[in-house]
C-alpha cells in the first residue's frame, strides 16, 4: 500500500479503539490513516476482552460492524458471583431497568472492523511501526514510522494515540504536562482457551480462599477461563490437568454442577494494573482507550471504555470538520474521564472484592465475605453492580 504523506487526523495503533475511530471519522468524510506495528493475523488473532456494552454495541452496528455481532453475539442477561459454596445470580434487566451486555469476543470485533477498512475505508498500514510524534504543540504534529523497511513521516492537523498502554503517542506529551495515576496489583490472570461447551449459560465471577477465579465464553463450543495467579507465574509451567484442577476447586459449590474439561488451545498470563494518564490530550495530540487508560479485566471496561472515547472523539472531529467549532475537542479529555473514573472504580471494587491478594488479612477476607452478602441480599447492592457492569450512562 502507498504510504500516505498527509492526512487530517493520524492515527496510531489498529487496536479496537483506532479502527472505531477510522470507520466513524470516514463515514462522515473526515480524512485519516491508521499505523499499525503488528501484522493482520497477529491484531486479529490477539486473546483479549470478550464483554461488549449496549452502547458499544450500538456503536459498532452504526460504524456498519453489527452484522456478524448480531448474528454470532450472544446477548446476555445477567452474571453469577460464586462464593463460600454458594451463587447468586445478578439479573441484569430486572435490576436495570431492561439492559443487558454482548459476549462477542474483542478478536471478533476487531476483525470485523478491519474488513471494513479495507473494503471501503481509510488507509490502513500494518507493520508500520510509529517511532515518535514531534510538533504536538503546532498547528501540524507529525508521525514518525517506518514502513517496508524505510523512515517516514506522515503530517496530520491531528494526532490521536490509539497505540495501547506501551505506546509512544503519550510520549509526545511533556511529562510535566501530564499526571499518572496507578495501582499494580500484587497478582496477575492466567487466561485460557479450551475447546470445551461452557459449563454455563452466563459468566461466573469466583471469590474463593485459593484466588479468583472468571468462566466465560466464546461461542456455544468454546470456554474462556481465567484463575488468580501470582505474578511472574509461566503459563507453560502448568499441565491441562492442574489448570482444570484448580478451577474446580475456586468453582466449588453446594449444588449440583460440575466443570466441563476440554482441550487448552490458548493460554496466557497477564499482570493487573490500573491507570489514568491526564489530561488525555495535549496540543494536537489526543489518547484514547489503552494510551490514556487501563482497568483490571474484572469489571469487564477495557475494550467499552476504549470504544465510548472514541465515540467522544469522533463526534467532536466531526463537528469540527462541518462547523469550525472545536469546542466539543476542547472538552474531550474532561468528557471522557468522568466515565473513565467510573471504569476504573468499579474495577478496583470488583478485583479488590474477589480477589486474594497475597498480603491481605483475615479480617480482609471477611470483609470480602460481608460485601458479597450485602450483594446477594440487597437489591440496592445489586443494581449497582449491575448498573456498572452494563454501563453508566454518564
Ligand atoms: P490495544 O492495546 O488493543 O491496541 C493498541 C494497538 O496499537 C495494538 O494493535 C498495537 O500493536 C498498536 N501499537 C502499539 N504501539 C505502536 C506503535 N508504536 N506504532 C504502531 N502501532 C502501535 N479487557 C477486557 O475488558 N477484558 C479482558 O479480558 C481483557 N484482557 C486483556 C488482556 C491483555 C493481555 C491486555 C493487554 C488487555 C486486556 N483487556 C481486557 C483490555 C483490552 O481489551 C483493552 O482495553 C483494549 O484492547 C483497548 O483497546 P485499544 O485502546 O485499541 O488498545
Ligand atoms: C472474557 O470473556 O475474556 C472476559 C469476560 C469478562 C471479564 C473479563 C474477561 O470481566
Amino acid at each position: 500500500m502507498n504510504a500516505p504523506k498527509r492526512t487530517t487526523v493520524g492515527i496510531v495503533g489498529a487496536g479496537p479503539a483506532g479502527l472505531l475511530l477510522a470507520r466513524l471519522l470516514h463515514q462522515a468524510g473526515v480524512d485519516c490513516v491508521v499505523l499499525e506495528t503488528r501484522d493482520r493475523p497477529y491484531v486479529e488473532q490477539r486473546q483479549r476482552a470478550g464483554v461488549l456494552e449496549q452502547s458499544t454495541v450500538d456503536v459498532l452496528r452504526a460504524s456498519g460492524a453489527g452484522e456478524r455481532l448480531e448474528r454470532e453475539g450472544l446477548p446476555h442477561d445477567g452474571i453469577e458471583l460464586s462464593w463460600s459454596g454458594r451463587r447468586h445470580r445478578i439479573d441484569f434487566p430486572k435490576l436495570t431497568g431492561g439492559k443487558r451486555v454482548w459476549v462477542y469476543a474483542q478478536t471478533e470485533v476487531v476483525k470485523d472492523l478491519i474488513k471494513l477498512q479495507l473494503a471501503d475505508g481509510a488507509p490502513l498500514l500494518f507493520q508500520a511501526t510509529a517511532t515518535g510524534v514531534t510538533g504536538a504543540d503546532t498547528a501540524s504534529p507529525t508521525i514518525h514510522y517506518t514502513y517496508e523497511g524505510e523512515d517516514r513521516t506522515l503530517t496530520c492537523d491531528y494526532v490521536v494515540g490509539c497505540d495501547g498502554y506501551h505506546g509512544v503517542a503519550r510520549q509526545a506529551i511533556p511529562e510535566s504536562a501530564l499526571t499518572t495515576y496507578e495501582r499494580v496489583y500484587p497478582f496477575s490472570w492466567f487466561g485460557i482457551l479450551a475447546d470445551v461447551p461452557p459449563s454455563s449459560d452466563e459468566l461466573i465471577y469466583a471469590h474463593s480462599p485459593r484466588g479468583f477465579a472468571l468462566l466465560s465464553m466464546r461461542s456455544h463450543t468454546v470456554s474462556r477461563l481465567y484463575l488468580q495467579v501470582p505474578n511472574g507465574t509461566d503459563p507453560n509451567a502448568w499441565t491441562d490437568e492442574q489448570i482444570w484442577d484448580e478451577l474446580d476447586a475456586r468453582f466449588a459449590v453446594d449444588a449440583d454442577w460440575k466443570l466441563q474439561r476440554g482441550p487448552i488451545t490458548q493460554r496466557a498470563v497477564l499482570p493487573l494494573r490500573s491507570s489514568v494518564t491526564e489530561p488525555m490530550r495535549w496540543g494536537r495530540v489526543l489518547l484514547a482507550g489503552d494510551a490514556a487508560h487501563i482497568v483490571p479485566p474484572t469489571g469487564a471496561k477495557g475494550l467499552n471504555l476504549a470504544a465510548a472515547d472514541v465515540t467522544v472523539l469522533a463526534r467532536a472531529f466531526i463537528e469540527l470538520h462541518t462547523t469550525g467549532d472545536d469546542s466539543a475537542l476542547a472538552a474531550y479529555s474532561d468528557t471522557c474521564l468522568r466515565r473513565v473514573w467510573r471504569a476504573e472504580h468499579f474495577s478496583y471494587f470488583m478485583t479488590s472484592t474477589l480477589h486474594s491478594d497475597p498480603d491481605q488479612t483475615a479480617f480482609d477476607a471477611r470483609l470480602q465475605l460481608s460485601q458479597l452478602d450485602r450483594i446477594a441480599s440487597s437489591p440496592h447492592a445489586a443494581a449497582e453492580l449491575a448498573e456498572n457492569y452494563v454501563g453508566v450512562a454518564l
